[in-house]
């Protein structure tokens, strides 16, 4: 019934929209076919006198006499054009594969630029007639062979796996089998238009993955971002996180890398010295620095000149962190610094995704501030932008120029519109490149009609990137205070946060507000049996304690004594604390 068909058809079409899905293949007749390119790698390699290496023509010989990877009888029967057939699978297909191989195969430590643009331009040939791309690759490069082939494929549409293996398929017991069964079974039964790694028993982003253990089985993982399906008694794929791919364009493929860029791991032996030797080097156009926890590095004098100077050269330089599991986060002064000076966050990309990314960039573009641009935005899932970042930025872009074209006395953009949308941002903690937002013209002097600025309110909500904004653009308005007389450093104090307050402090913030309203803060906080309070207007730069007195003239001290507050009372003794033991009360 040609009418019940094409309904269901199109049921089917709009399920495997949203799932990508195996329906669309069982309706048309038309068998799978997955392209196989082998590199090289242990997956195809074979003992000999001098270690294991790698035997052309062999991969192929084994797949087609392994009745678990080729149905002889029915390859024998149906077969065309040098296509291997596999026994019916668990989806109730059977997979058409074919076995190509480089002319030269790799160990993959020896793998260049060079060799991804051959594997890039197999696939690019092959791209309309296969369904699914595999590549069998060496371990040890394989993220960033996966990394790169991901920026190289540009509005991919089909599914592209890495596998490999620890132990050879020319070995009884090997890992090698499994992995490559499980890649054919997603390259033969999914569409995942993404390029990917498929290991052990995981699916993960390519871009994403990182080689972590040299003797297990199990030696990929991807620390910062989950995997996208795992493989057990059944194989399970988290459709929502698995890249769309809405426009139909057809697949552009960027050949070009820039191999000027080297890598700086932060160490304590590193000094300036060598780093100006790194530097020196007039090719350099790119440099990873692999920084300390959430992106710090030592904010040593000339160490620091080294790297604001390689910066201003043009030199692009990214931060990533060592650590395998947290991101660069500009929090601390050790990694604000650098971030002023013009490095750049590579937030949680792995160093194989930010090398890849960078090489890719600076082939495509001599413009140093587009390919900053670029690098900090997320365009093959090989990063997590914060929050907000993605949709809020072009809406803020696209506003101030709609309001442009209106011809007011007052300038809605800088007067009323950003100054709100600011305040918002730092409500709502999302982040924003103060790059984009430098190139706004924003009143940072505007205030609202309780006379609070935009620093007060990023004081208050801890929105450090604002704050440093606000401060850069505009320090004079640092101690500004509101229609109760408040301080943006008393907004910090009452946050309680410290890197707020020592922000402020750098651009020579102070704690003001009305004495009676700081001295009942500092009596509450000593009633109940603390000292934050003390410890806080201490590191907001305040000294002088003796001046904080109730109506019958008690002192902090007074109180402490009588409450039994030890700690206040130890605070009070520091010697960097200005205190007047002898007042007496009423
Ligand atoms: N040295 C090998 C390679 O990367 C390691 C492996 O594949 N397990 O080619």
């Amino acid at each position: 019934d040609t009418q019940n068909v094409t309904k269901i058809k199109s049921h089917l079409v709009i399920d495997m929209q949203n799932h990508h899905d195996i329906i669309k293949e069982k309706l048309s007749d038309q068998p799978r076919k997955v392209l196989i390119l082998n590199t090289g790698g242990t997956i195809s390699m074979f003992p000999s006198q001098t270690g294991y290496v790698t035997k052309t023509g062999a991969l192929k010989n084994f797949l087609q006499n392994n009745p678990f990877s080729c149905d002889m009888d029915y390859t024998y029967f149906k077969a065309t054009d040098d296509f291997l057939i596999t026994p019916i699978t668990a989806f109730n297909r059977r997979i058409w594969f074919k076995v190509d191989e480089l002319d030269k195969l790799l160990d993959s430590s020896n793998i260049t630029p060079d060799d991804w643009v051959t594997i890039a331009e197999r696939i690019e040939k092959a791209y309309k007639q296969y369904d699914s791309f595999i590549i069998l690759h060496g371990t040890d490069t394989m993220a960033f062979t996966a990394s790169a082939l991901s920026f190289m494929f540009q509005n991919l549409s089909k599914t592209v796996i890495l596998t490999g293996s620890q132990v050879p398929l020319s070995q009884p017991r090997n890992d090698g089998f499994t992995n490559f069964l499980n890649a054919l079974t997603i390259a033969g039964h999914f569409t995942i238009p993404e390029v990917l790694i498929c290991f052990q028993d995981k699916l993960l982003r390519g871009n994403r993955a990182q080689k972590v253990n040299s003797s297990s089985l199990d030696s990929f993982d991807s620390p910062k971002f989950t995997p996208l399906g795992y493989f057990g008694v059944n194989i399970s794929i988290k459709w929502d996180i698995i890249l769309k791919n809405p426009n139909e364009e057809n697949l552009q493929v960027n050949k070009k890398f820039c191999t000027n860029i080297s890598l700086i791991r932060l160490n304590p032996l590193l000094n300036h010295v060598t780093l100006n030797e790194i530097f020196k080097n007039e090719k350099l156009k790119g440099v990873v620095i692999e920084t300390y926890g959430a992106g710090n590095m030592q904010t040593e004098e000339k160490f620091c000149n080294e790297i604001a100077q390689a910066a201003q050269k043009g030199i692009v330089i990214v931060n990533i962190s060592q650590c395998h599991t947290s991101q660069v986060e500009m929090i601390y002064e050790t990694g604000i610094i650098f971030e002023n000076m013009g490095v750049i966050s590579g937030g949680d990309m792995t160093s194989q995704a930010a090398f890849t990314k960078l090489g890719y960039l600076l082939a495509q573009t001599d413009d140093v501030d587009r390919i900053k641009d670029e690098f900090q935005r997320d365009i093959r899932g090989e990063l997590t932008e914060s929050g907000g970042t993605a949709e809020t930025e072009p809406f803020l872009m696209a506003l101030s120029s709609a309001i442009k074209q209106q011809h007011s006395k007052i300038d809605l953009n800088k007067d009323l519109v950003f100054p709100n949308i600011l305040c918002q941002i730092c409500v709502q903690k999302k982040k924003l490149s103060s790059m984009k937002l430098s190139k706004i013209e924003i009143n940072y002097k505007a205030q609202d009609y309780d006379k609070r600025s935009i620093l007060h309110v990023a004081a208050r909500e801890s929105s450090l990137e604002i704050a440093e904004l606000i401060l850069r653009k505009c320090p004079q308005i640092v101690n500004n205070v509101d229609r109760w007389k408040h301080s943006p450093m008393y907004e910090a104090v009452m946050a309680k946060n410290n890197q707020m307050i020592q922000l402020l402090l750098r651009f020579q913030g102070k704690l003001i507000a009305p004495i009676k309203e700081l001295t009942q803060l500092l009596m509450q906080d000593i009633v109940n049996g603390k000292a934050e309070m003390l410890n806080l207007f201490y590191e907001a730069g305040e000294r002088d304690f003796t001046q904080y007195r109730t109506e019958d003239n008690r002192t902090v001290a007074h109180l402490a004594v009588s409450v039994g507050n030890d700690i206040a009372l130890q605070f009070l003794s520091n010697p960097g604390v200005i205190f007047d033991w002898q007042v007496q009360d009423k």
